[in-house]
């Protein structure tokens, strides 16, 4: 856990951006001493922060670490508690796993675990999900929203309107979304989104959210089943693209969307969900778990439910499938 006092120099970097800020302001703005200041200065160059010291002006950071930390990530996070509590791995099994422990134990609302590497990363239906060292982001959101149980899958949907705002903001790529999770870039997938639920009957005790999103891994870093299928966000850009400075994107894009559901409900982010779904309108195949139906992409319901019309008119309604466009 980072004491208070580093969070507050993030902060107040943060907030100076390009400046300098002196001992002497960065002790009053925080409420320390000087000597505190410079002991949590000496411990961010530790961490593979630069940091430019300038004789009567003060410090700036010019370069952050390439591993993620959460000091990082803190630097420049404008959020009011999405990602404000982070928890951090080198090497875990899966982030969803560590999720549900803290959550159990009463953390914050908006705590994120995140990863460099999942020796067994989760997909949906006991699925696999590749997650290789220091490429992607491998991340698992804490929530606690006071919605009936049956409106959780709502969250999935505006996650993924999360991630395809953020990676839009980071990359000026437009990625795409195949209902009910998938996130494309030319038709492979960069990102997928599991969602568990902690309820007890009907009331929630805690939404875990699973985000991976592939940022700088080559075509040579995934494995031969999924070479053809997957991408990355590298790869469609041709530039690493910084995932401290994406976490802290998605964390900005999720907090506004979910506070908007919280007063508005499901309505506006169906809106903006359907507006970046490529399925909408087109001739798709559902395979469920007990049969295939082909039929034309109507929409979503308010429940987050796809609507399929067959040729004879008749509308169905898919809860869970994998989709084949
Ligand atoms: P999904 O079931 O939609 O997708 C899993 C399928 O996608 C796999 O069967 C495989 O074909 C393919 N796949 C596996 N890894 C990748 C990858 N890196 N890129 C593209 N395609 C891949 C989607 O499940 C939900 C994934 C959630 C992952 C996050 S990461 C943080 C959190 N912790 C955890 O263990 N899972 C979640």
């Amino acid at each position: 856990m980072q004491s208070e006092i580093r969070k507050e120099l993030l902060d107040a970097f943060t907030n100076a951006r390009e400046d300098f800020l002196s001992g002497q302001q960065l002790a009053e703005l925080i409420g320390c001493s000087r000597t505190a200041v410079w002991k949590h200065i000496e411990e961010l160059r530790k961490e593979g922060f630069e940091l430019e010291a300038v004789r009567k002006k003060g410090y700036r950071i010019i370069k952050t670490p390439e591993k993620i930390t959460a000091d990082e990530i803190r630097l420049g996070l404008t959020t009011e508690f999405i990602g404000r509590n982070i928890h951090y791995e080198e090497s875990v099994e899966s982030t969803q796993k560590i999720a549900h422990r803290l959550a159990a134990e009463d953390v914050p609302e908006g705590t994120i675990i995140i990863a460099e590497e999942q020796r067994s990363g989760k997909g949906r239906m006991n699925r696999k999900w590749h997650s290789p060292k220091y490429t992607g982001i491998w991340m698992s959101l804490i929530l606690r929203p006071n919605i009936p149980l049956t409106k959780a899958p709502q969250l999935t949907l505006l996650t993924a309107v999360a991630a395809v705002q953020a990676i839009e903001e980071m990359t000026g790529l437009n990625p795409e979304i195949k209902w009910p999770n998938d996130i494309l870039l030319n038709g492979k997938k960069i990102t997928g989104i599991l969602t568990e639920l902690q309820a007890e009957a009907d009331r929630i005790h805690s939404i875990i959210i699973g985000i991976g999103i592939n940022v700088n891994q080559k075509k040579e870093d995934f494995s031969e089943d999924i070479q053809e299928t997957a991408s990355s966000l590298f790869i469609e850009k041709e530039e690493v693209v910084s995932r401290a400075g994406l976490i802290r994107s998605f964390s900005k894009h999720f907090e506004k969307l979910y506070l908007l559901y919280l007063e508005q409900g499901f309505f506006p982010i169906k809106i903006l969900w359907e507006s970046y779904a490529i399925s909408i309108g087109k001739v798709l195949k559902a395979r469920t778990l007990t049969s295939t139906i082909v039929g034309r992409a109507l929409g979503i319901t308010d429940e987050g439910v796809l609507k399929l019309e067959d040729d004879t008119g008749v509308i169905h309604h898919i809860y869970s499938a994998d989709i084949e466009l």
